[in-house]
């Protein structure tokens, strides 16, 4: 739309035309006032009933609420309106009216649950602070990029529709593909390793992964956003650096650009960036921490996965972000390498929130015999991976990377209690659209 003015740009002396949402509706009897809402805030609209054209007072105050209007007029300094400006129309047209029953008020002064604000996200985004969570993923992945060209990474785009599964085969989308059997994939774990061996190196991607979790929780989808890195001639201690950099950078893009946002959470005091190294502690560590503070039924022993509740015990010891590393090899997926003295336990890591897990990674095995034993004793028929075991034998690099939830890193920066918070659309077990 040409000549439009974003509201927050409004100056007294302007002669102005807005346009936005009708969000609010104020009749005090001869005075009244119209505010319109747009992606830069808000500003009041005066109307002076008895001065004014009766049409254009009708118009301006028999609008429904979260109609979009168009309003022409000049713009004036008023210390009483919430901006210190308002607008003295000239002109009001309603561009799109709204069905006067709303299915959830985008005021927020009536409180909506999650599955109705899901259904209706379009009014539901039309709340500030709800809003704010989309503006601040989308600094979040802003950040995100930029930190990983400072460590002088490619982004790439690696394929969705896969021939095999990676992270387990339990928990595969399974879908047709010209009569072939296929699936969503569940990472881009394979092909980014197949380019740390091209003349590329060092990658990232950032894309949706796939997962068929059976139950819903608070922190898993089904469809979700994965930040991908892999680095050509990288241990697993490199890939950690490349890690806490990365997180930083995210939580720093957000402190430094999202000031308004944060507000809008109420977030503005408390939020800041992790200062200093994120501790990293050996997963026989780990277990000492859990099994010391007693909380758990039954003590953890070498071998066992950390529950979600170990993970709270455990986070609430440590109180910052942490690495867990050296995990025993078999609890750890066939591409991660195990230590060369010790093939018992692995290089592989995961970096924690307090609160749950953000991310997994390692190095990786290069090399093609032990690769292909790896895919033997996890029961996978080396076979079906043979486009992506080939490559190993043309010359593949040692390397090492992760994979960092980029819903559960918004989730837990922002402290939302549902992931489904930190996404537009979520995918889970009962819900497919919108
Ligand atoms: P993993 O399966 O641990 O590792 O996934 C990496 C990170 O992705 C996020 N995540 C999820 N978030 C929401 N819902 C889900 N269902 C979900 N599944 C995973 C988590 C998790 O820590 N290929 C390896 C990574 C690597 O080694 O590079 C992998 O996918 O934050």
């Amino acid at each position: 739309m040409q000549d439009r003015t974003y509201t927050a740009d409004a100056e007294p002396g302007d002669a102005v035309t807005v346009a936005g949402w009708a969000h609010e509706i104020r009749d005090l009897g001869g005075i009244a006032f119209l505010i319109v809402r747009d992606q830069s805030g808000k500003i009041q609209v005066k109307f002076e009933k008895d001065d004014m054209d009766d049409e254009l007072v009708e118009t301006g105050l028999d609008v429904s609420r979260e109609s979009v209007v168009k309003v022409t007029g000049d713009v004036e300094e008023e210390p009483r309106a919430p901006t210190d400006v308002e607008i003295v129309p000239t002109d009001v047209e309603v561009v799109a009216p709204a069905d006067p029953e709303l299915p959830l008020d985008p005021s927020g002064k009536v409180d909506a649950e999650l599955p109705t604000r899901l259904d209706n996200r379009t009014l539901d985004v039309r709340k500030d602070e709800v809003k704010a969570i989309f503006e601040i993923r989308a600094e979040v992945l802003r950040a995100v990029r930029e930190a990983f060209r400072d460590l002088n990474c490619t982004e790439i785009n690696t394929p969705k529709i896969v021939a095999t599964g990676t992270e387990g085969g339990t928990e595969l989308f399974p879908i047709t593909y010209f009569g072939q059997e296929a699936f969503m994939n569940q990472s881009p774990q394979l092909f980014k390793q197949l380019m740390v061996g091209s003349g590329l190196e060092r990658v990232f991607e950032i894309g949706p992964i796939f997962r068929a979790e059976e139950h819903n929780t608070p922190r898993h989808l089904n469809e979700a956003t994965s930040i991908d890195f892999e680095s050509a001639f990288y241990d697993h201690t490199e890939a950690m650096d490349a890690c806490e950099h990365v997180v930083k950078a995210a939580y720093e893009g957000v402190a430094e650009n999202c000031a308004e946002e944060l507000e809008a959470l109420g977030l503005e005091d408390e939020f800041s960036a992790p200062e200093g190294e994120f501790p990293r502690l050996s997963y026989q560590e780990a277990l000492d921490k859990i099994n010391a503070t007693g909380e758990l039924d039954e003590q953890l022993v070498w071998g066992d996965d950390l529950s979600t509740e170990a993970e709270h015990v455990l986070g609430q010891e440590v109180g910052e972000h942490y690495f867990i590393t050296d995990w025993p090899s078999e609890i750890k997926p066939f591409y991660i390498k195990d230590h060369d003295d010790d093939e018992e336990i692995s290089t592989g890591f995961d970096m924690m929130h307090p609160s749950m897990e953000l991310v997994s990674g390692g190095q990786r095995e290069h090399r093609y015999d032990q690769l292909v034993a790896g895919f033997e004793q996890q029961g996978l028929d080396p076979e079906a991976f043979d486009y992506y075991t080939k490559m190993f034998r043309y010359g593949m690099p040692p390397h090492a990377g992760w994979g960092l939830g980029g819903e559960r890193l918004v989730m837990t920066m922002l402290g939302l209690e549902n992931i489904r918070e930190a996404v537009l659309f979520p995918r889970d077990r009962q819900r497919l659209s919108p």
